[in-house]
């Protein structure tokens, strides 16, 4: 039950976040993934929250999204990105880096958090599946990592088997003050 909670409370920044031209669905879960017809591409990922916390409620199993892909470990460099809260704002720090298709990126928490590793605008149903089969961790959503707390907790993402592309992620908690960066795969 409290992921249950947690997962209500992350779809609700993410509707937040999203622009707020729904008034319904940034108050109401119901709403939420009644939305989902209204606009698919924008609210897909804030629907989907909404739908495994309701199947949670309700005490049915989501089913895995269509195209489910497994985890791919990673077969080649990793790279280390720390998640920064300090003076100097929120930050991912490099922000956006290139890696090859196989490397890791390590997220690292150095301050400020919870932070958490959140990518979007993801539009190839394959790059997802991939991208999010590779995201360990109990998720909030699809491509939304878990709250890291802990200086030094790290969490890591295989980029195995993701094709090449822009990948754009930000900190849930904190995307509204510009903690977002990218991922170019080669
Ligand atoms: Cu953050």
């Amino acid at each position: 039950m409290r992921f249950h909670g947690i997962a209500l409370l992350a779809s609700a920044t993410i509707l937040g976040a999203c622009g707020g031209s729904d008034k319904p669905a940034a108050t109401d879960t119901t709403a939420a993934a009644a939305a989902t017809s209204a606009a698919p591409a924008a609210a897909a990922p804030a629907a989907d929250s909404s739908a495994t916390a309701t199947a949670g409620a309700t005490g049915t199993t989501a089913a895995p999204a269509a195209g489910a892909a497994t985890a791919a470990p990673p077969t080649g460099a990793t790279h280390e990105v720390k998640m920064i809260g300090d003076a100097s704002g929120y930050r991912f720090d490099p922000a956006n880096l290139t890696v090859k298709q196989g490397d890791a990126v390590k997220f690292i928490m150095v301050s400020g958090g919870p932070h958490n590793v959140t990518f979007q605008n993801v539009t190839d149903a394959a790059a997802k599946a991939q991208l999010d089969a590779n995201m360990p961790g109990q998720k909030m959503g699809e491509l939304t990592g878990p709250m890291i707390m802990q200086p030094n907790e790290a969490y890591v993402v295989s980029f195995a088997k993701v094709p090449a592309g822009k990948y754009d992620f930000v900190c849930t908690p904190h995307a509204a003050m510009n903690m977002k960066g990218s991922i170019t795969v080669q």
